[in-house]
């Protein structure tokens, strides 16, 4: 089987839609045919402050969500990034082969410590696309289910995996991103040419799985669209109705055709009033999914001890080769 990695925050506490439509759904599509591995990552968390207490809750609860979205246990490695040490070794291997400019294109980094300030943004967080690279490589990864907004940390892993190749022999698989064309890229309900994001600077725009589902659908339904009355998928005369379509299409299986049609004549009102309806219907189930995992750490635990304990099996095989190619003195 091919093997799939891919990795999450827990900084926020609830996930939001757009991180469940443009990368979660593809990770339990993922388990299914390939040796997956996903992984809540608290170190790439503590590239901006932290408090402990908070990351710590935040993690269990990141977890518990990816179990409630659908990540089986039984079919896919689920694990906590710090208790696997491999990440952070070969993180600084990575950080050792990439150029001080080519790290600086990371148009992520530029985006947030631009917003941060220049004194504010961690070297953590200028390195942090480098230890994702590792976080890929140890794992022998084939495909990467991301957003849209991870393509480039895709790309500079596939350099970096050919350039170690290069230099100390085929080591590394080189891997390709999964990003699905429709979900890629969900937009933010008020701003929808701005991708929907935890950091938006108005929380009007952002669907967080865990609010309560009346918040949401009152978002939903006050989305912004356009003057116009059509429903009518169009990227870029509709950016608003089109991202409506798109996550409607997406949560109930519905063809984008199939959606036109039956809001024909109905204008922006009742398809609002029908994904706010649909929507619901998903998360609930969802949260409560959530809250079972939560109330049970025994099992949470247990969950993520096995997970570990896999991930951590192949990431020091990956890295023991890595460390030989490298010229590094065994330890007797
Ligand atoms: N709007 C989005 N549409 C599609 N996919 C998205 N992802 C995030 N936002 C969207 C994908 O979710 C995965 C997890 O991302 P993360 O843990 O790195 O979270 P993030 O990218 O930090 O999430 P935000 O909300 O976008 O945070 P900020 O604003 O801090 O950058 C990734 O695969 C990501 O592509």
């Amino acid at each position: 089987r091919p093997r799939a990695l891919s990795g999450i925050q827990p900084t926020a506490g609830s996930f939001h839609l757009g991180n469940y439509l443009g990368a979660i759904r593809q990770y339990v599509a993922l388990q299914e045919t390939h040796d997956a591995f996903y992984m809540v990552v608290d170190l790439h968390a503590i590239t901006v402050p932290q408090d402990p207490a908070e990351l710590r809750s935040n993690t269990r609860l990141a977890a518990a969500q990816l179990l409630a979205a659908g990540l089986d246990p039984d079919r896919c490695t689920l694990f906590i990034q710090s208790h696997v040490p491999e990440h952070a070794q070969l993180g600084w291997v990575m950080n050792c082969l990439t150029g001080f400019g080519e790290a600086g294109r990371m148009t992520q980094f530029k985006d947030k410590s631009a917003k941060q300030g220049a004194d504010r943004a961690t070297v953590g967080l200028f390195t942090y696309p480098i230890l994702q690279v590792a976080d890929i490589l140890l794992y022998q990864a084939n495909a990467v289910p991301v957003g849209e907004d991870q393509r480039q940390h895709v790309e500079l892993t596939r350099d970096l995996a050919g350039r170690f190749n290069s230099r100390y022999g085929d080591t590394f698989t080189v891997p390709a991103p999964h990003i699905v064309k429709e979900t890629g890229k969900i937009y933010d309900l008020q701003d929808p040419t701005a991708k929907m994001s935890k950091s938006a600077s108005s929380p009007k725009g952002l669907i967080n799985l865990l609010d309560e589902p009346k918040v949401s659908a009152k978002k939903i339904r006050s989305a912004v669209t356009d003057t116009d009355t059509v429903v009518r998928f169009d990227e870029k005369e509709k950016p608003g109705i089109s991202n409506l379509l798109t996550i409607y299409s997406t949560l109930t299986g519905t063809g984008i055709p199939e959606l036109e049609q039956r809001y024909a004549g109905k204008g922006y009102g009742a398809l609002k009033t029908d994904l706010a309806e649909c929507f619901v219907e998903w998360v609930t189930p969802f949260r409560e999914r959530t809250q079972e995992y939560l109330g049970d750490p025994e099992t949470l635990d247990a969950v993520l001890a096995k997970g570990a304990e896999k991930a951590r099996a192949v990431a020091a095989e990956t890295l023991a080769s890595a460390y030989d190619r490298i010229g590094f003195l065994p330890a007797k």
